[in-house]
């Protein structure tokens, strides 16, 4: 047996803490949203019980709004920075206030096909429930002029912290908080592999000023100095939009079924209008300037997910990948290599991720990719079993940065191994 798999099972044994499974220990101690739905795909492959766990563990922090929040504080821990009191919500078990990309409906479907029969569908319901709840959410509160495209009011909501797509729309996010600025990831991982000090005083005043609110979407939506509607989070909720209609349908919730697909087909439509030939990639526009945001990221091939493309655009999109990992070790770049926001460890600004592989890889045998597809699974498991199960990784020279023994990269391991 391949030792490896034995080790990120391991891993995600080691970060168990009760039912859900922290990202690693001390930088990420609580359950993170879309970590979660990665790891319950992981789980599924050899424990449908701790699959199913994962995600209910994650919906005990669902707002009576629908969100599912980006972070459940199930328990206290001093080593992360901001925790609870920072951000003053109100909901019963401790939750940040703002959410990360919907990929759990995506593993609810996955979750409930290795269930197959005995009790899956009791199972599943409720979940269903969940994810409908929080779709709905997504389109009245991130998109409530019915565009099809989902906005995020915070950075940490892409799951894409600093990257060079936030930098235009981030500048104008005043760097004042009136929350002090008590950093801890710095004291567990080099500083230079995280966002600066600058980015971090935004992202608290975002929160100051969403706290402010009283975290109501509409008062939010109405404050926010940052508001992207954005593409790499409109595409997993497309994707997971086509799961939840899918599992609707099994369950003859008819009515569902019908709302979820006019979702769908709306925003369908609306990624596609983000196509942009002359840069071979989709773009998210920034609300505020009214702008697209141009900035070459993962991001915009992250519709190959969730859409049929036609041959030439999804034949653009692939030689532009091609461009992009050339000369590396390790693909898929964050970041188009060598442009001036390029750096390939800090972060969202270039390293590679396994998770965003893991969509990536769906994405390109979707459209008819199977090659290219192959070639970046093969590369992202020689980087694992090379590095181990880091959070990140440079793709230069293929150092694993960041956190280690990281959840979410042990699910990607098991999952495309
Ligand atoms: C933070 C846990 C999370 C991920 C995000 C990643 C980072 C930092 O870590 O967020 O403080 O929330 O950017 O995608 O879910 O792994």
């Amino acid at each position: 047996m391949n030792m490896h798999i034995d080790q990120a099972k391991r891993i995600l044994a080691a970060n168990d803490r009760g039912g859900y499974t922290v990202p690693t220990d001390r930088l990420y101690p609580f359950q993170w949203n879309w970590d979660s739905a990665f790891v319950a795909m992981g789980f599924a492959l050899y424990d449908i019980d701790r699959a199913y766990r994962e995600l209910e563990r994650l919906v005990e922090g669902q707002w009576a709004d629908g969100m599912i929040p980006h972070i459940v504080f199930h328990a206290p821990s001093e080593t992360y920075f901001p925790g609870p009191n920072v951000w003053r919500t109100t909901h019963m078990i401790p939750t940040s206030g703002i959410t990360q990309p919907p990929v759990f409906a995506i593993a609810l479907r996955k979750l409930h096909e290795a269930a197959a029969g005995n009790d899956a569908e009791t199972r599943t319901l409720p979940l269903y429930e969940a994810a409908l709840r929080w779709h709905r959410w997504w389109y009245s509160a991130r998109d409530p002029d019915g565009t099809g495209l989902v906005a995020l009011l915070h950075p940490w909501e892409s799951g894409s912290d600093n990257s060079p797509a936030w930098d235009i729309a981030l500048a104008r996010v005043p760097s004042t908080t009136d929350t002090p600025v008590v950093r801890k990831d710095t004291g567990h991982v080099d500083a230079d592999m995280r966002p600066r000090d600058e980015d971090y005083r935004r992202f608290i005043h975002l929160v100051d000023t969403y706290a402010a609110c009283g975290w109501d979407p509409a008062k939010q939506w109405e404050k926010a100095s940052f508001k992207v509607a954005e593409i790499q989070t409109t595409a997993i909720l497309l994707k997971a939009g086509e799961d939840l209609e899918h599992l609707a349908r099994l369950f003859d919730r008819t009515e569902d079924a019908i709302e979820i697909a006019a979702f769908n087909n709306r925003t369908r439509k609306a990624i596609m209008a983000q196509w942009r030939p002359d840069l071979s990639r989709f773009v998210s526009r920034d609300l505020i300037s009214g702008k697209d945001v141009e900035a070459a990221t993962q991001a915009g091939f992250i519709p190959l997910l969730s859409l049929d493309l036609d041959k030439q655009v999804a034949g653009a999109l692939v030689s532009e990948m091609k461009a992009w990992s050339k000369d590396l070790k390790v693909a898929f770049p964050t970041t188009k290599p060598g442009i001036a926001s390029w750096e390939p460890k800090r972060y969202w600004r270039g390293p590679a991720w396994a998770i965003i592989n893991w969509l990536l890889i769906d994405g390109l045998n979707r459209n008819g990719h199977a090659d290219v597809a192959e070639e970046l699974r093969r590369s992202t498991i020689a980087a694992i079993e090379t590095e181990g199960f880091a959070e990140y990784f440079d793709p230069v020279t293929g150092q694993g940065c960041g956190g280690l023994g990281f959840s979410w990269t042990a699910a990607a391991y098991l999952w495309l191994e």
